[in-house]
């Protein structure tokens, strides 16, 4: 039997989770097994989850997350496929709770499916959160094709200079990714360094952060909201790379008419 039976808002948080790894897989975003998802989900966790046995031995995060502690997480595994996520979520991802060493976690439904060697870098951006006292619930990782192309110019790699160009291709992009893109310089996927280097970005404000010649770090309410934000700046990506293959180096909007944006829209920058 399944977590998800009879409970039907986690399985309604557990079918936006799969709905979202399904876009990521069409937007040709989530190659292989790239890519990954860990979403908060002890608001809907219940008396009687809290009572299931674990189906896996304590494993160790490699460091002690001390607002982790009670809280329980969706959990994409190791080596799965967002394509597969999106039709089976709990075969291809698991729910795990934090041991209250805050040290440790256990896999307790549905399937002892393992999670990813980035966990520990994720839930270290949910320790932040929580420590920050953040709404934020989910985090995503993906490689979206534009924006990861253009991260392999040096000139976009200045703060904010993406930002800027991103937001003035098209007036929704500062509405919807009102904090812009922050900018982390190439490092090993899955090291400590550059889940710190994240976290330093998103503690600069950012909710979405860019990994260079890599892929992009996302944090929001919800998954959906993470993809959003994703999906509207690389929307920008992608029309300034249609403009420039068409021959032409696009004007963007000009900066009155973004600040217009932020005044009628009461956005932060
Ligand atoms: O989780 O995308 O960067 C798979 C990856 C690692
Ligand atoms: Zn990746």
């Amino acid at each position: 039997m399944s977590i998800l039976t009879n409970r039907p808002d986690l399985t309604a948080q557990i079918e936006q989770i799969a709905e979202a790894a399904g876009y990521l897989w069409q937007k040709g975003w989530a190659e292989r097994n790239g890519g990954n998802i860990t979403v908060n989900i002890t608001e809907y966790i219940d008396d009687d989850i809290r009572r299931l046995p674990a189906i896996s031995a304590p494993t160790a995060i490699g460091a002690t997350l001390g607002n982790l502690r009670g809280c329980w997480f969706y959990c994409k595994g190791t080596q799965k496929r967002m394509r597969d996520l999106a039709r089976h979520p709990m075969e291809n991802g698991s729910v795990i709770r934090i041991l209250d060493d805050c040290a440790h976690y256990e896999i307790v439904a549905d399937l002892p499916v393992l999670p990813t060697s980035e966990l520990p870098s994720h839930l270290a951006v949910h320790n932040y959160l929580i420590g920050k006292g953040s709404d934020y619930k989910a985090s995503l990782h993906t490689h979206p094709i534009e924006l990861v192309a253009m991260s392999h110019n040096p000139e976009f790699l200045r703060k904010d200079v993406l930002t800027r160009l991103l937001w003035s291709m098209i007036p929704e992009t500062k509405a919807f990714a009102p904090r812009g893109l922050g900018m982390v310089p190439y490092m090993l996927p899955s090291s400590n360094a550059l889940a710190e280097a994240t976290i330093r970005a998103i503690a600069d404000d950012y909710d979405v952060v860019m990994w260079e010649k890599h892929g992009v770090f996302a944090v929001e309410r919800d998954i959906m909201s993470a993809f959003d934000q994703v999906d509207v700046l690389n929307k920008s990506a992608n029309i300034y790379m249609c403009a420039r293959s068409m021959g032409f180096i696009p004007d963007g909007m000009t900066d009155a008419q973004m600040q217009e944006i932020s005044t009628v829209f009461h956005l932060p920058k």
